[in-house]
């Protein structure tokens, strides 16, 4: 089983500013706990991140043929970006949408996701422990709906 982790834009930032909302993780860090874990659960991971909404569709397309799921931290697109949305329905994978902090605690721009309605779940509010949720998650939802 091969999952992606896509992450979208200013996620290439994160453990250097707005600890308060984001943790003190780096990507990498981040990355880093996916893959021990991934390796735990037998599966492998692909980690990307793009500030670009067009690459993050190409992104998606791509995990089409090369993986069996996604986990996604669209980042502000989540809130606009109806490409998002086509793409993860054009491909048909098994999407979860991924936030670090609550997004419904936060401002009301924050609140509307264009995504969580084509995704098989939601996750947020747990910081970088949410990747390793969203991995579990991902791994036993594909499990139970292999073949
Ligand atoms: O909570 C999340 O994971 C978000 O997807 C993060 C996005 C935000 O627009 C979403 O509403 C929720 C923002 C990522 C910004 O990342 C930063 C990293 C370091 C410093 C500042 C921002």
């Amino acid at each position: 089983m091969h999952i992606l982790v896509l992450n979208g834009p200013n996620l290439n930032l994160l453990g250097t500013r707005e600890p308060d909302i984001y943790g003190r993780d780096t990507l990498a860090d981040i990355e880093a706990a996916c893959r021990t874990l991934a390796g735990d659960l037998g599966v492998t991971v692909a980690f990307e991140q793009s500030n670009h909404e067009g690459a993050l569709v190409d992104a998606l397309h791509a995990a089409r043929t090369g993986a069996d799921g996604v986990i996604l931290n669209a980042g502000a697109y989540t809130h606009t970006s109806i490409a998002l949305r086509d793409a993860i329905s054009a491909t048909g994978m098994a999407v979860i949408e991924l936030h670090l902090s609550n997004t419904h605690a936060r401002e009301t721009f924050r609140h509307v996701s264009m995504i969580a309605p084509v995704c098989i779940g939601v996750i947020q509010g747990f910081g970088a422990a949410g990747y390793g949720l969203a991995l579990r998650a991902i791994v036993a939802h594909l499990g139970a709906h292999a073949g």
